[in-house]
């Protein structure tokens, strides 16, 4: 099983989609393990996109993102990180194709509403950054048993 970072973007925050992007997750079999709404600071963000630092869109996207709440989420499930990857979509809304997140949702690279961790390894960077280890619920779901052999 793996574990892997989702957040819901502040544009897809105001445009009203956290129900449809987690909708979407439970459907596919994911499980919820955590998950809070809140405002990050701009330091957090920087922190997160660390390794976009050189990018020139670096400053403005982690003003952006630290300038609405967020919902944050780890999802659990086999091979979560690639199947999250491919729900999403490409970066850029453009490139993606109907059926993704990004590709029935939004349109601009600037504004693409949804966060993923891309590697296993920054998964766990992540969700080491944005939650403690007491936020975390421990349960099984009851589909379990029918989403896995
Ligand atoms: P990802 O979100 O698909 O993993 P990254 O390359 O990690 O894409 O970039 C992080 C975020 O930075 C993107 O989701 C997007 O919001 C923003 N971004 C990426 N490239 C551009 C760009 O060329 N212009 C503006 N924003 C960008
Ligand atoms: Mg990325």
């Amino acid at each position: 099983m793996e574990r892997t970072f989702v957040a819901v973007k502040p544009d897809g925050v105001q445009r009203g989609l956290c129900g449809e992007i987690i909708k979407r997750f439970e459907q596919r079999g994911f499980k919820l393990v955590a998950a809070k709404f809140i405002q990050a600071s701009e330091d957090h963000m920087k922190q997160h996109y660390l390794d976009l630092k050189d990018m020139p869109f670096y400053a403005g996207l982690c003003k952006y993102m630290s300038s609405g709440p967020v919902l944050a989420m780890v999802w659990e499930g086999q091979s979560a990180v690639k199947l999250t990857r491919m729900m999403l979509g490409e970066t850029n809304p453009a490139d993606s194709k109907p059926g993704s997140v990004r590709g029935d949702l939004c349109i601009n690279i600037g504004r693409n509403i949804i966060h993923g961790s891309d590697t296993l390894e920054n998964a766990k960077k992540e969700v080491d950054l944005w939650f403690k280890a007491e936020e975390f619920a421990n349960y099984t779901l009851c589909s379990q048993p029918f989403l896995y052999e």
